[in-house]
């Protein structure tokens, strides 16, 4: 008998379950379909996410896929020691039309030349070796060679030279890298060489990898 009793409240409460259900829906649904109603006279449309009044846009989901992309104008690479070397240094690299400046001091190095290059990748996670950072970045296939050679890698910007304290200033403009575009170097590795580059093929000759660092946008660097 309790059965018989019980079976009908049971039905009933999962039928205003049910209702209450159709009527709100969960706060995270995603509404998809479009609807338009009439409320004191005012025309209220939703269509997915958005919601107009009288045609007046109310709510919209931002457009999180900005077609324009921002300009680079300066950039910046912290260099760190690869394995014992003592090397480190910061270089700041700005867009001058097509050329970029690329301003900075090197130090902890042994006087004389050292091989200096833009790598293919600014993957710091081997900081033994300095091989995560790859070869010379080149965009396309080219020889190895000096900086105001026809046919260079991208990345070929030759030598820095350190005094006799193991400091070596940087100054240089280069045409061939870039901030934006194909040829930008912004997210790539920078190399300093414990030889120097003696521009000889495939690479340069110039030994062991000394400091490492990835190219960023520089803080006051975006347009
Ligand atoms: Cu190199
Ligand atoms: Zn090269």
């Amino acid at each position: 008998m309790k059965r018989r009793l019980f079976f009908p409240a049971a039905a009933s409460a999962v039928a205003l379950l049910g209702v209450a259900a159709m009527a709100q829906p969960p706060a995270d649904t995603v509404v998809t379909s479009s609807a338009t109603v009439t409320l004191n006279g005012r025309t209220i449309t939703v269509e997915g996410e958005k919601v107009t009044i009288d045609g007046r846009v109310v709510t919209a989901t931002p457009d999180m896929k900005s077609k324009k992309a921002p300009v680079v104008t300066k950039a910046v690479c912290v260099l760190m020691p690869v394995g014992d070397s003592k090397v480190s240094g910061v270089l700041h690299f700005e867009q001058a039309g097509d050329s970029v400046k690329v301003t900075g001091e090197v130090k902890g190095l042994e006087p004389g030349e050292h091989g200096f290059h833009v790598h293919q990748f600014g993957d710091l996670t081997d900081m033994e070796t300095g091989k995560s950072a790859g070869g010379h970045m080149d965009v396309g296939e080219h020889k190895h060679g000096k900086p105001s050679d026809k046919e260079r890698h991208t990345g070929d910007l030759g030598n820095i030279t350190a005094d006799e304290n193991g400091v070596a200033k940087v100054e240089m403009t280069d045409s061939v890298i870039s901030l934006n575009g194909a040829h930008s170097i912004v997210g790539r590795g920078f190399i300093v060489h414990a030889d120097p580059d003696d521009f000889g093929q495939p690479t340069g000759n110039a030994g062991a990898r000394v400091a490492i660092g990835a190219i960023g946008v520089a803080q006051d660097g975006l347009k």
